[in-house]
């Protein structure tokens, strides 16, 4: 399903063994956490606000997972939300330095639990931009943000 997960953290070696055809298909082993919680509606989906800009909303909890962890945008303005449905763990957010096209700074440094914080910054070059909570990066607590190769699409049209 989520094959983002396992190329950003199986690493080279599951892919590696899949394309061989080593592995057969009942014994994977995950290599990120798998979400323990229901995201709420609308969240992980790619809207248009009333001003133009793409809103999105992505969550963390208690199980070191951004759910969804991988979504894609048009090239332009994002608006992006991360909101906190942990009741014990701190998180941030973070664009990968130096893993993007280009670097995206806008970041949110502290994430406490329960708390929603929202940047907002414009991306021009497609391609993956990789994120991840620094705190948990080493637990698995990372995604992917793909800016497509065409402009934001006016799907309004007559
Ligand atoms: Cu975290």
């Amino acid at each position: 399903m989520t094959t983002n997960r396992a190329r950003v953290l199986g690493g080279l070696l599951v892919a590696l063994l899949l394309a061989l055809g080593l592995v057969g298909c009942s014994n994977r082993t995950p290599a990120t956490p798998d979400p323990t919680r229901t995201p709420d509606a609308g969240v992980g989906e790619v809207t248009t606000a009333p001003d133009g800009v793409q809103e999105i909303t992505i969550e963390t909890g208690d199980d070191y997972v951004f759910t969804p962890d991988a979504f894609t945008v048009a090239p332009g303005q994002v608006r992006l939300t991360v909101t906190s449905v942990a009741t014990q763990l701190t998180h941030n957010f973070m664009f990968t330095t130096g893993a993007g096209p280009v670097d995206i700074t806008e970041q949110i440094p502290l994430l406490a639990p329960g708390q929603s914080e929202t940047i907002e910054f414009t991306v021009t070059e497609p391609g993956d931009y990789p994120f991840e909570c620094t705190f948990h990066t080493a637990l698995g607590q990372v995604g992917t943000m793909t800016v497509t190769g065409s402009p934001a699409a006016t799907t309004a049209n007559g």
